[in-house]
């Protein structure tokens, strides 16, 4: 059995998130506002890897990258964008104020001020300003060619790395939610990788690759190495195997396995988490490697991590 409302989201930093979108839920809110509000926290915050405060690209310079979708299948993302404390509020302004679907670099900040969005000062946090000057001790500052596919330990320059407590270091936020009238939405938000070329995108802004959402079957989100997801157009994928009948987890387990089996050395050096629900409410997830955990919230006092399980 599901539950209605239900909220998921990625990573630890979902459990906060996931109170917001709780509040506006449990009110009988709209799972758009839900997942939007939700995930504003995450990028609010200072301490965390999405937003601001999160790790800048070679350049040292953070970009951002949104996305959102409802349940009338209207979506919106914005891509690298600067100074913008809420690239996921700029989202759904591209989707309900714009014939558009996507804004990128410039152009998207510009929108983003027009519509009233405070331009933040250029300044990396204090976390980020160490760890960049700590990468550039050894960053080779050229683009390397397939460093996914080279078998370089730690993956790269902006690969997802192991901390050595074991945890992942990650970047993203992904939000989907069923509201009390059964409508799905799903929201995802971004600094990318950290020490990424300068232009690259991830699966994030890339609606079907980082979110999907399609009301009549359910929803996805993805973290990890973008580059992998968009190869398989990943949360389209799995929305498209619910609608096979395969349950959440299942899903996103097909998802992964078709990761593997399109180039198994990449799978093994690189971590990619989906998680999904369905429009009975029934959820699920599913990783390459050990470490992936996304948080549950259905009730007041309901609000817990699930360890998804993994592939490796
Ligand atoms: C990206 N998928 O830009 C994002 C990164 C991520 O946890 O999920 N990090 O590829």
């Amino acid at each position: 059995g599901g539950f209605k409302p239900i909220v998921i989201s990625t990573w630890a930093e979902g459990i906060n998130a996931n109170k917001a979108a709780w509040e506006i839920l449990k009110n009988k809110g709209r799972a758009l506002d839900a997942v939007e509000a939700g995930v504003m926290v995450t990028e609010a915050s200072q301490n965390c890897c999405v937003g601001l405060g999160a790790n800048p690209d070679r350049d040292g310079i953070v970009t951002l990258d949104a996305s959102i979708m409802d349940e009338n299948g209207n979506c919106g993302s914005v891509g690298a964008i600067e100074r913008i404390k809420h690239p996921i509020s700029v989202a759904r302004r591209v989707m309900e104020k714009t014939p558009h679907v996507m804004l990128v670099g410039q152009g998207a900040q510009q929108f983003a001020v027009a519509e009233g969005f405070p331009l933040e000062p250029q300044k990396l946090s204090d976390d980020a300003e160490r760890t960049y000057k700590e990468w550039l001790k050894k960053a080779e500052y050229k683009p390397v060619i397939n460093i996914e596919n080279s078998g370089q330990k730690g993956h790269g320059p902006f690969a997802p790395t192991r901390f050595d407590n074991g945890d992942w270091n990650h970047d993203t936020i992904g939000m989907i939610a069923l509201d009390a009238t059964g409508n799905l939405s799903g929201s995802c938000t971004t600094s990318g990788m950290g020490f990424k070329m300068r232009g690259r995108l991830g699966d994030s802004p890339i609606i079907g690759a980082g979110l999907f959402v399609d009301n009549e079957v359910g929803a996805a989100t993805a973290t990890g190495m973008g580059e992998e997801v968009i190869r398989i157009c990943g949360t389209h994928l799995v929305v498209e195997l619910m609608r096979q009948g395969y349950k959440p987890e299942d899903a996103c387990k097909k998802a992964v396995e078709r990761i593997v089996k399109k180039n198994y050395e990449r799978a093994k050096a690189n971590q990619v988490g989906f998680i999904a629900i369905n429009k009975k409410g029934e959820f699920g997830g599913f990783c390459l490697q050990s470490g992936f955990n996304f948080a549950v919230c259905y009730g007041d006092n309901t609000n817990f991590m699930v360890d998804a399980k993994h592939y490796f």
